[in-house]
């Protein structure tokens, strides 16, 4: 048996809303409680390769190979293609594991949501397994309940002519839930069936939540004895002087010059996908508002065979926003890159934040206190949103035109961009957020998000 600190080997999903909260849980185990870590995860793109290598040189990093993909029919949906990545994964992460256990002194197994396959390398190995959910407990509260809503509602959970209620949860559209609930016969509600099914076995699940967030689904999880214990740990975002670096976008530059409270964020977070229509909706929105801001445009991702790739966009699109950029210059600024997104936050300047509802860019308003405005795009955004704004009362929902296609207009942008940043429904969140930053801050300094994890 080696002996030595104890190691936890953590497996992370691909993708930056994954990857940067389970690095920010392998840097807490280690600070706080004294652990070595190794940060595993699939080499899927130039981005996974970069966010391992920036990280502390004291966390082990190991990359998996990409499995191969190219028997999956064209259109399967993403959620298909992570569950299918992260299976075909699981002999190569076996000899990582065996290797680890062989050197160190290996005592727990921490996978993310579609990771529950490296369950049967824990069986194997006398491993203690956990599930680590970095998004919003009530996303994981539904996800606990899905076998049991499987068997009692019939048809599309979007037809359903009722909320659906779960325990412990606001209770949700169909058409909210997320996205792979959203089609019954496609193969993604069945991975999302069998993970969640097998979350169940997990000797508990650590959760980027807090009691002074979600109060209710968590206390749903831990009085239900069918279901793990639930370990609220967050929220744990990234520390701002890991990413603030050089402001090679100069928007920190740019904030500085604008008065406090005045500028709207807005970033649709890193998959970045809006329709050329609207894109140019929202581009008038934010004109009519009048407000200062900052928009991020991310070109839009597609994954092929399992690989990220970037889709450029159109020439008469750049030529728009070219034009739109000369018009605004100085009352707002177009970013095209990665920027510091939690600098932003907490810069003084910052008044709102208009956000896809990416569980990371929720939790990175609520502690830095940013007003927002909640306009979903995909995953289980649509959850959030509605956690965001009918349960925890910090955003406001953007109305968005089923009929018209999804279209947001820009009179409607401008008018809800006004009632955030200057109106009476913005006052109010303004107050909530900030008695919401303080009781988050109070539960990570000492309070009960600090004492969760005392497993
Ligand atoms: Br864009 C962008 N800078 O320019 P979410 C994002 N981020 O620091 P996701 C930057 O990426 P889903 C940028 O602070 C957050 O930590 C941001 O995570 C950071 O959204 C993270 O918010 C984005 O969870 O979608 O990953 O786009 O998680 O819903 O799939």
């Amino acid at each position: 048996m080696v002996v030595g600190a104890p190691h936890v080997a953590i497996l992370a999903i691909p993708y930056m809303g994954h990857m940067i909260p389970l690095s920010e849980f392998a840097k807490l185990l280690q600070v706080r409680y004294g652990f070595d870590v190794t940060f595993i995860t699939v080499d899927n793109s130039f981005d996974v390769l970069s966010f391992t290598a920036s990280l502390p040189g004291t966390i082990a990093s190991v990359l998996l190979p990409q499995p191969s993909l190219h028997d999956l029919p064209p259109q399967s949906k993403i959620d298909t293609i992570i569950s299918h990545t992260m299976a075909r994964s699981v002999p190569s992460l076996r000899e990582v594991i065996v290797n680890l256990k062989a050197t160190t002194n290996l005592v727990a197994l921490v996978v993310d949501l579609y990771g529950v396959d490296a369950f049967d390398i824990s069986e194997e190995l006398g491993l203690k397994k956990y599930l680590i959910f970095p998004s919003a407990a009530t996303s994981l509260c539904f996800a606990l309940h899905l076998a049991e809503l499987d068997r009692t509602i019939e048809g599309e959970y979007q037809d359903h002519p009722e909320p659906i209620h779960v325990p412990g949860c606001v209770p949700f559209h169909g058409r909210d839930l997320m996205d792979p609930a959203q089609d019954r016969k496609d193969d993604s509600y069945s991975h999302l069936l069998y993970h969640s099914a097998r979350y169940k076995e997990a000797h508990g699940i650590i959760v980027n939540s807090s009691i002074a967030l979600e109060p209710r689904p968590i206390k749903e999880i831990n009085s239900n004895t069918k279901f793990p214990n639930v370990y609220p740990i967050g929220p744990l975002i990234k520390n701002g002087n890991d990413v603030e670096g050089e402001d090679v976008t100069g928007c920190l530059k740019w904030l500085g010059k604008q008065p406090p409270n005045s500028v709207l964020y807005v970033s649709f977070g890193s998959g970045g996908n809006l329709s050329p229509e609207q894109l140019s909706e929202l581009a008038g929105g934010l004109e009519m508002s009048g407000k200062r801001f900052i928009w991020v445009i991310r070109s839009p991702v597609i994954t092929k065979d399992g690989v990220l790739m970037e889709v450029k966009t159109g020439k008469e699109e750049e030529e728009h926003l070219k034009e739109f950029m000369e018009r605004i210059n100085g009352v707002g600024m177009v970013v095209r890159s990665w920027v510091p997104q939690i600098s932003i936050l907490k810069h003084e300047a910052t008044g709102g934040f208009l956000t896809h509802c990416g569980w990371n860019s929720s939790i990175e308003g609520m502690v830095h206190g940013v007003p927002m405005i909640a306009w979903p795009q995909y995953a289980e955004q649509k959850m959030n949103s509605v956690v965001l704004s009918e349960e925890i009362k910090v955003a406001i929902r953007m109305k968005v035109d089923d009929e018209n296609g999804g279209l947001v207009k820009r009179q409607e942008i401008s008018k809800v961009i006004k009632s955030l940043m200057e109106g009476e429904e913005g006052k109010k969140i303004e107050e909530r957020i900030k008695s919401i930053q303080q009781e988050v801050t109070r539960q990570l300094d000492g309070g009960s998000s600090n004492l969760a994890l005392d497993f």
